[in-house]
């Protein structure tokens, strides 16, 4: 059984809570303190230093005390000490402490006079008010508690907006039919910017009924925990441990109010700066002028922007860079929108990992109103996902140049592996028969940044290879992106004339927001396709033409949103054509 040194740490750092609980002399209390900092940073395994016998009071801050707990530690397992401190006070005082904003003398007291021991219990004292009339603590104290709770549960943990927007439209949805009295209901903050991940949802609406709404959300039979519950705002957490924020104002103020609270941050910082040079001021509840002490309330957004001699920026580029600069001479970019879109160039049957026969998804893109789409099966690749032989490629492409019946353009297309060496799995012949080509990498993804970089320029020099898919293969909250060096990438796209991909998978979003960006000031060509692997799947794009808002992408930036003509003439022209091509877009 392993020891490790924060574990060691931690003992140490209850150890001295408990003694200050005990009210025990500062000293001892400071060394534990400073023993269980010392050992958290420590390089070496203090578990391997007992087990060979080295002197641990050679370790400054580790005297003879603390070195000879350790020893106990990781040779019983316990330590007697900590034990008889820990059977003198009640239980679950440890895990209270836990909680940021409650301190030793304040979990004792907390533990012994609500019984409460664990942070479950501090949170249900809080909502029987029983915690509030402790002496000192008050209903101020409580919420900054609940606050402190509720951000040591979602440190670090923020949320796939993949996640998080099925959960947000589910809300709205509910709400709607529960509150007949509800009139606009909109996601606010980075759910409404569209951001890769969010740390909370926020939601503002404008009701008849405030009440009746917010008891509505509080009532959602998906509600864990109610953290705040007035008359107007409620702050829950939803399954699976997701914070909403619910505000219901003024229809006249509701404009000010989704503005303030759809950020981001630093926009409303640039804002803010820009109004004040104008003589106002800007809050949640409307526009007031510095002269006078006048507040303006505003319905719509637009309306506020208008107000400041603005254009509104779309959410997605609310971002602080050069927005307002864009704003203000009414020169802000037409970003590309879903409807734009005119086909899909990544997909996969059931003929290597989809779950459907190339029927289904071809009837799935035509319904969706694509003109266009390659399906692109794996490659044979390391025999996994089911990838298609050179002779399984040969006759897909045969079925799928007689396939009739569909109104969607079909067309033949492969995602072929990117080998570590920066080879492709299948010969330049047969790679030449196909419209499009995504090359990707799935394999040895731990190579070196150099190695990586030219593996991936390696395929785009092939003169078959379309469009570089998911170029840095990460999967959001599972697997980190590849090391590759982007720029190089772009530049080597530019030329190659290679595309690249934005992947809409909400998990993995590839290319990011801000390559795209600086894909799009290159004049990179982009596309966005669903790698879907199912026919439900497409609708997925919305995730990836967020992305490219994100990046400040017009329809002008994006391949695929040629009609099916000009895209034919695209891809047909050999790739040192394509740049020119792409540049030439006027629309
Ligand atoms: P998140 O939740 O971490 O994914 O990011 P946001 O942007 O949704 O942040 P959140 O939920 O804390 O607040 C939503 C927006 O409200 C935020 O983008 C800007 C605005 N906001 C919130 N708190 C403050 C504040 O203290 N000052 C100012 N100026 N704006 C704030
Ligand atoms: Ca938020
Ligand atoms: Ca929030
Ligand atoms: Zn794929």
């Amino acid at each position: 059984m392993a020891v490790t040194n924060e574990e060691i740490s931690e003992l140490f750092e209850d150890m001295a809570s408990l003694l200050e609980m005990k009210g025990d002399v500062i000293f001892k209390i400071r060394a534990y303190q400073r023993a269980a900092r010392t050992i958290s940073q420590l390089p070496q395994s203090l578990e391997l230093a007992v087990r060979q016998e080295q002197e641990l009071k050679k370790i400054p801050g580790i005297g003879d005390a603390i070195s000879k707990k350790i020893y106990e530690y990781v040779t019983t397992g316990h330590v007697a000490a900590y034990e008889r401190l820990k059977a003198d006070l009640p239980d679950g005082v440890l895990t209270l402490m836990n909680v940021p904003g409650i301190g030793p003398k304040t979990a004792m007291l907390i533990a012994k006079e609500t019984g409460a021991s664990t942070v479950e219990g501090v949170v249900k004292a809080i909502h029987q008010g029983r915690l509030q009339e402790l002496p000192g603590l008050g209903e101020r104290a409580a919420e900054n508690i609940l606050r402190h709770i509720h951000s040591l549960r979602t440190k670090d943990q923020r949320t796939p907006l993949g996640q998080a927007l099925p959960i947000v439209e589910r809300i709205i949805a509910d709400l709607r039919e529960r509150c007949p009295t509800l009139k606009k209901a909109t996601p606010a903050g980075s759910v409404r910017r569209w951001q890769e991940t969010v740390g909370d949802i926020d939601i503002m609406g404008t009701a008849q009924d405030p009440v009746q709404v917010i008891d509505a959300l509080v009532d959602l039979p998906y509600v864990r925990e109610v953290l705040v519950h007035g008359p107007k705002k409620a702050s829950v957490v939803v399954d699976p441990g997701l914070q909403v924020d619910l505000r219901i104002v003024e229809d006249d103020s509701f404009g000010a109010m989704v503005q303030y609270f759809t950020g981001n941050q630093q926009h409303n910082v640039r804002l803010r700066d820009y109004a004040n040079r104008m003589g106002l001021s800007l809050n949640e509840y409307g526009i007031t002028n510095l002269k006078t002490g006048q507040i303006e309330k505003f319905a719509d957004e637009e309306g506020f922007y208008d107000r400041l001699g603005l254009q509104m920026p779309p959410p997605e580029i609310r971002q602080g860079l050069w927005e307002l600069d864009l704003a203000q001479k009414h020169a802000l970019p037409r970003l590309v929108e879903q409807s734009d879109i005119r086909g899909d160039l990544h997909m996969h049957s059931d003929w290597s990992d989809g779950r459907e026969p190339i029927e289904a998804m071809m009837e799935a893109a035509s319904r969706f109103g694509h003109q266009y789409v390659a399906l692109t099966d794996h490659s044979s690749g390391r025999g996994i996902a089911n990838g298609l032989s050179d002779e399984r490629l040969q006759s897909q492409i045969k079925i799928l140049r007689t396939l009739e019946g569909f109104p969607v353009k079909i067309l033949c297309g492969s995602e072929v592996d990117i080998r570590a060496d920066g080879s492709l799995d299948y010969p330049d012949e047969l790679l030449a028969d196909l419209d499009v080509v995504v090359a990707s990498v799935h394999s040895a993804m731990g190579q070196p940044v150099e190695k990586m970089t030219e593996r991936i320029i390696k395929a785009m020099h092939n003169p078959h290879v379309t469009v570089i898919g998911h170029p840095t293969a990460r999967l959001l909250g599972s697997r980190d992106p590849v090391e590759v060096d982007m720029e190089a990438l772009l530049q080597a796209a530019l030329e190659t004339g290679t595309a690249m991909e934005i992947n809409s998978s909400p998990e993995r979003l590839d290319l990011k927001d801000t390559h795209v960006l600086r894909a799009r000031e290159l004049g990179v060509p982009l596309v966005i396709s669903t790698d879907s692997h199912s026919s439900g799947y497409m609708d997925k794009l919305r995730f990836g033409v967020a992305v490219a808002r994100r990046g400040w992408c017009e329809p002008k930036h994006i391949v695929n949103t040629m009609p099916l003509e000009e895209f034919m003439a695209f891809i047909k022209a050999p790739k040192s054509e394509r740049i020119h091509i792409f540049a030439g877009r006027v629309d």
